[in-house]
């Protein structure tokens, strides 16, 4: 489809005479989905999010104005194998001057993401909150390391602290995850534990534990929203997240070093209605506002 939007590329925040130096945020996609052990799509997200970007406007829900809040779009890094290709994302992402916003591909992309984020600030503590149904901590699945049922305990190896996790969402288990989640040290909400207790309770906890951190990479699984909102995922979980509850999560991260954003497992050949790229946009945008707000009140 080549339709023209009503703004231009992230509601008019890409500036494509900028630098990463000159701009706030670095967009990336990664359209890879090799490693999706179920339904594959993801590849295809980068394409359609930048496409209904352009009929975003430059405002948050709060009528936060996003202007000053540059985005310099980099395009794809397109991964042919990622033993080899992931590096190139690592690269890139340990190397960048400015906020990087990555586009999966299914989660498995998020691993030299990671390794980047952890060698950009190394020697600080790199705080991770993952919003996700599933821990994606299994040493190897299907036969494969950079499965993307393997990432956050790779990050664990890449030696972010467990006790620097925060997961937020989560609903499903393999059988070599458990202990780590049991005894491991990560701190764990479900997605039972937010109905229960509230969105906003549960934020208060996570804010605790990430204002130690020196460095807040948010890694976010779409599937973390019900199916119901966002049906267009590799493997839809019964019993998520509302869309409320991801948007008051992500506004709660104001105040905290926040450093890099991915979103990932969206699926467009899932998303007949769409919904779910209109959701990961949603996301994108009110994850901007955080930093403009805190931008606006320094
Ligand atoms: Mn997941």
């Amino acid at each position: 489809m080549t339709i023209e939007g009503t703004h231009n590329l992230w509601g008019d925040l890409h500036r494509p005479d900028l630098t990463p130096d000159e701009t706030v945020f670095s967009i990336i996609g990664i359209p890879y989905d090799g490693l999706a052990s179920a339904r594959k799509g993801a590849a295809l997200a980068p394409e359609r999010l930048r496409f209904w970007s352009r009929h975003l406007t430059p405002f948050s829900e709060d009528r936060t104005r996003l202007r000053d809040m540059t985005v310099c779009d980099l395009g794809d890094i397109n991964i042919a194998n990622p033993a080899v290709d992931f590096n190139i994302v690592q690269q890139r992402v340990a190397t960048l001057p400015n906020i990087p916003i990555l586009i999966g591909g299914d989660h498995s992309v998020t691993i030299p993401i990671f390794e980047g984020q952890r060698e950009r600030y190394k020697g600080k503590r790199l705080g991770v909150l993952w919003v996700d149904a599933h821990p994606d901590l299994c040493y190897d699945f299907d036969g494969s390391h950079l499965s993307h049922a393997c990432v956050l305990r790779r990050g664990i190896e890449f030696g972010i602290e467990p006790r620097d996790i925060c997961m937020v969402g989560l609903r499903s288990w393999e059988d070599q995850e458990i202990d780590t989640i049991e005894n491991g040290g990560v701190h764990v909400y479900t997605a039972a534990d937010v109905a229960e207790r509230g969105m906003k309770n549960i934020t208060e906890s996570v804010h605790n534990i990430l204002k130690e951190c020196d460095a807040v990479h948010i890694s976010l699984d779409i599937d973390c929203l019900d199916p119901s909102v966002a049906p267009g995922t590799g493997i839809p979980e019964f019993g998520g997240l509302t869309s409320r509850d991801v948007l008051t999560l992500i506004k709660s991260m104001q105040g905290l070093p926040l450093v890099g954003l991915d979103v990932v497992e969206i699926a467009p050949p899932l998303d007949p209605s769409e919904s779910t790229v209109f959701a990961g946009l949603k996301i994108i945008m009110e994850y901007i506002a955080v930093i403009a707000r805190q931008t606006q009140s320094k």
